[in-house]
C-alpha cells in the first residue's frame, strides 16, 4: 500500500529554481516511477532492448509459423531443395544485428561510466551496512536519527558505503541505481534528484511520500527488514534537519529521555531482540532487568557456561551494576556471549553516545510502560522539572 510517489516541488519553500530539469520518467509494466537524473537515459536503453527483442520475437515466430504451414509437405514424394546461399540474406542478418548491439553498447556504456563517475561537486553521506540496518552518517557528523535517509534537493549526492559484516548490497529502484557493499572495502554510489518528496514531516505517516532504499544481497535472517526510506528535501528544509540530527535527544528532560528516545533507539535493536519473552536472534529483553540485577534469571549462563550473569555483575565484580553491564553489552557485545545465542551482534560503538545508552537503559528498566512493539504505553510522558 505504501507506494513510490512523486508529487511537483513544494511551492512554498522558495526553492524551485533547483526543480527544473528531469522530468520524472513514469511507471510502466517492467519499472516502477524513475526520480533521479539517471532515469530517463536508463529507462532508454532498457526499452530500446526491450523494443528490439519485442520485434524479433514477433518476427522470428511469425515467420516460423508461417513457413512451416506454407511449405509443409503435402503428400508431395519430391523434397525440395533448400537454397544454399543468398548474400544479401546472409550480409543482412550479420550487419544489421551488429549495428543494434553497437549501438545498445554504446548507450550501455556511456550510461554505466555517469553511473561510476560522480560530480567533484557531490555532497557525501557516509553509510555503514550491518545486520540489518543502515546508517547514515553526514558531513557535520552527525547520523540519521531514524535511521532514514534524507537528501537535499537538485544536488549530486554520493554516497560512500562500508559494511561491518557481511556482503549487502544499496538498491535504489526510482533513482535506478545498484551497488554492493563489500566488507572491508568502500565503494561509491551516487545519484540526483530535482523533486521534493512532499510530506516529509508530515506527522501522519501515510501522508509521506518517499523511495525505498533496499537492501540487494541476501545477508541473513533479517534480510528482507533491512530497508530505509529516502526524503528529498528543499536545501532549507534539509539543512534545518541536518543541524537538528546531532542533538535531537538534548532537548528531552529527565524521564522524557527513555519514554522518547527509548522507542526510536529500540528501532536499532528490534530485529534481533523483542519485548515480550520470544527469543530471537538475540535474547529478550523482558526479564533482562530482573537477571541483570540479581533477580529472576540472573542465574542464567553466559561465555559457554563458565559465568553467570551473578558471577559477573554486582559490587566488587568485574560490572559494579546492572547499568555497566548492559553499557558494555552494547559497545563489546563479544565480550560476554549470552547462551545459547551466537556472536553476532553488531558494536554501536561510534552510533550510540551515552545519551542514547542512558535512554535505552531506563527503557529497560520501565519496560512495562511499553507494547511489545515499543511503543510508548505508560501516559503523556513526563518531563522533569
Ligand atoms: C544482529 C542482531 C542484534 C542486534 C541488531 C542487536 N543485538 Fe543485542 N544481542 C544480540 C545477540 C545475539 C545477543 C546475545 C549474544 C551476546 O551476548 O552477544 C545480544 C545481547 C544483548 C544484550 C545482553 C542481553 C542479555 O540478556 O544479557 C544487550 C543488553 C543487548 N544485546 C543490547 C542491544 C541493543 C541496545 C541493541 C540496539 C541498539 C541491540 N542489542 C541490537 C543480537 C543483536
Ligand atoms: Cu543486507
Amino acid at each position: 500500500m505504501i507506494h513510490l510517489l512523486l508529487q511537483a516541488p513544494s511551492e512554498s519553500t522558495g526553492q524551485n529554481a533547483l526543480m527544473t530539469s528531469a522530468p520524472v520518467t513514469p511507471a510502466d509494466f517492467w519499472l516502477p516511477e524513475g526520480a533521479s537524473t539517471f532515469a530517463p537515459q536508463v529507462d532508454f536503453a532498457f526499452q530500446f532492448v526491450a523494443w528490439i527483442s519485442y520485434f524479433f520475437f514477433v518476427l522470428v515466430v511469425g515467420l516460423m509459423i508461417f513457413f512451416a504451414i506454407k511449405y509443409r509437405q503435402k503428400g508431395r514424394e519430391a523434397y525440395a531443395r533448400g537454397p544454399s546461399h543468398h548474400t544479401m540474406l546472409e550480409l543482412g542478418w550479420t550487419i544489421i544485428p551488429t549495428i543494434l548491439c553497437v549501438f545498445m553498447f554504446w548507450f550501455g556504456f556511456r550510461g554505466f561510466i555517469d553511473l561510476r563517475t560522480p560530480p567533484q561537486n557531490s555532497y557525501q553521506i557516509d553509510l555503514t551496512a550491518q545486520k540489518w540496518a543502515f546508517n547514515f552518517r553526514y558531513p557535520t557528523g552527525a547520523a540519521s536519527a531514524d535511521q532514514n535517509l534524507y537528501i537535499p534537493v537538485g544536488r549530486p549526492v554520493k554516497l560512500v558505503m562500508r559494511s561491518e559484516d557481511v556482503l549487502h548490497a544499496a538498491f535504489i529502484p526510482a533513482f535506478r541505481v545498484k551497488h554492493d557493499i563489500v566488507p572491508g572495502r568502500y565503494s561509491t554510489l551516487w545519484f540526483q534528484t530535482d523533486h521534493v518528496t512532499e510530506g516529509w514531516n508530515d506527522s501522519d505517516p501515510l501522508k509521506q511520500k518517499f523511495h525505498h532504499f533496499f537492501c540487494a544481497e541476501y545477508c541473513g535472517k533479517g534480510h528482507s527488514g533491512m530497508y530505509a526510506k529516502i526524503f528529498v528535501l528543499p536545501q532549507a528544509d534539509f539543512d534545518l534537519w541536518l543541524e537538528k540530527q546531532g542533538r535531537w535527544m538534548d532537548d528531552l528532560k529527565g524521564d522524557e529521555l527513555w519514554q522518547v528516545a527509548g522507542p526510536k533507539l529500540f528501532g536499532r535493536c528490534a530485529s534481533c531482540h523483542s519485548l515480550n519473552g520470544s527469543a530471537g536472534t538475540g535474547p529478550s529483553w523482558q526479564g533482562l532487568w530482573a537477571r541483570a540485577s540479581g533477580g529472576a534469571g540472573s542465574d542464567g549462563k553466559l561465555d559457554n557456561g563458565r559465568e553467570t550473569y551473578t558471577s559477573l555483575i554486582g559490587p566488587g565484580k568485574k560490572f559494579e551494576n546492572p547499568e555497566s553491564y548492559v553499557r558494555n553489552s552494547i559497545l563489546n557485545p563479544g565480550d560476554h556471549i549470552v547462551v545459547p545465542y551466537g556472536n553476532v551482534m553488531p558494536t554501536f560503538r561510534g552510533q550510540l553516545n551515552d545519551l542514547a545508552i542512558d535512554a535505552i537503559i531506563g527503557m529497560m528498566k520501565n519496560l512495562d510502560k511499553f507494547d511489545a512493539k515499543g511503543k510508548y504505553i505508560g501516559g503523556a510522558p513526563i518531563a522533569a522539572k
